[in-house]
């Protein structure tokens, strides 16, 4: 399987979030890509590729214009106005309040396009936003040219930023992005499979109402674990969308054996719908020693991951989503490619 890979998510560094009422290192950091890299050389999954550059139009194929234009202005403008650190929003739009009137100064404008301080800013955030989506869409050409798979190492995540926010170190949904290139270059249908510890919020959004597009996620529930608002089985898909996302949400706890049946019933609605290509958003944020996760997957489960969704028999590209602990990062990761690769 070919991996694209770009070291321009190395800009994406030192960032801070809030946790616990303090504001400490990042858990989205530049080693969690880099220890991915280095396994796939190091088990010779095979070639690494760098990205094509593309138009960042193909990202308002599914996120609102104006939301994609300000993602470069937030650090000049950040700067501008005197601050330095990580450029991170401190209020929201929610209930009673209006979220129909962009506000003008940075701070409320990060507000505004957020659901959380999760994702902040650096100088070379945006340039690895933008290399993070060009890894996707490459990869997803590789796919759509013929391979049967393909894995894009994306850096930062995407599967938390919605339509027109960001949250939970996600800027642009890259998964999202990918399987809108697969429907606008022939596919009729596309899956998401999200198999990230946490909901996809930001991908379940995006095709909510939308037919063309499944979306599956195992996850945490939210009842307990982020994003806490939304990701529950009640969600189904609204108007031509209605039973076309399907949440597998489960308790703290959960290891393979009861994992995988959500898997096995996601990977019978997948048969059933019969896409042409499918997006698995591959976060190893299951794993049991994960620092802010809480189910109890192993090492040796993920290659058994990768091994199901090859039985499905269709073209696929893994888009890389969430898992902090750093050590097991690339095990787990390539785990899963080459149990794709060897079924
Ligand atoms: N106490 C992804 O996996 N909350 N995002 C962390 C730590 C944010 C996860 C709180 C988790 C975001 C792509
Ligand atoms: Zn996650």
């Amino acid at each position: 399987m070919k991996t694209v890979f770009s070291p321009l998510h190395l800009g994406h560094v030192d960032q801070t979030e809030l946790v616990a009422g303090a504001i400490v290192p990042g858990f989205e950091k530049t080693s969690r890509a880099e220890i991915i890299r280095a396994r796939v050389e190091a088990v010779g999954l095979g070639p690494i590729l760098p990205p094509q550059v593309h138009d960042i139009a193909a990202a308002k194929r599914v996120h609102r214009a104006d939301y994609i234009d300000f993602l470069p202005r937030v650090w000049p403008m950040w700067q501008a106005a005197g601050h330095s650190g990580t450029a991170l929003p401190f209020t929201w739009p929610v209930r009673g309040l209006r979220a129909d009137v962009p506000p003008l100064g940075i701070e409320a404008l990060l507000g505004y396009y957020s659901f959380d301080a999760g994702a902040g800013f650096v100088a070379g955030t945006f340039d690895a936003i933008k290399s993070s989506l060009d890894v996707a869409l490459t990869a997803a050409a590789l796919v759509g040219d013929g391979e049967r798979a393909a894995f894009a190492l994306c850096r930062p995540p995407g599967h938390h930023a919605g339509s027109a926010f960001m949250g939970g170190y996600c800027y642009i949904n890259n998964a999202a992005t990918a399987a809108q290139w697969f429907r606008d270059h022939g596919a009729a249908r596309v899956s998401i499979l999200d198999v990230d510890y946490h909901h996809g919020n930001g991908t379940q959004e995006i095709f909510y109402d939308r037919a063309d597009v499944q979306v599956l996620n195992l996850h945490g529930d939210p009842l307990t674990e982020y994003p806490f608002f939304l990701g529950h089985a009640d969600e189904t898909g609204i108007g031509a969308g209605a039973g076309f996302n399907i949440n597998y949400p489960m308790p703290s706890g959960t290891a393979f054996d009861r994992w995988s049946l959500a898997l096995d019933d996601a990977c019978a609605r997948i048969d059933a719908y019969s896409p042409g290509a499918i997006v698995v958003s591959l976060g190893v944020d299951t794993f049991e020693h994960d620092p802010i996760s809480h189910f109890k997957l192993t090492s040796a489960d993920y290659p058994r991951i990768g091994a199901r969704i090859a039985r499905l028999g269709r073209p696929t590209l893994f888009v890389m989503e969430g898992g902090y602990a750093v050590d097991e990062i690339g095990i787990n990761a390539v785990g899963v490619l080459t149990g794709f690769d060897d079924a």
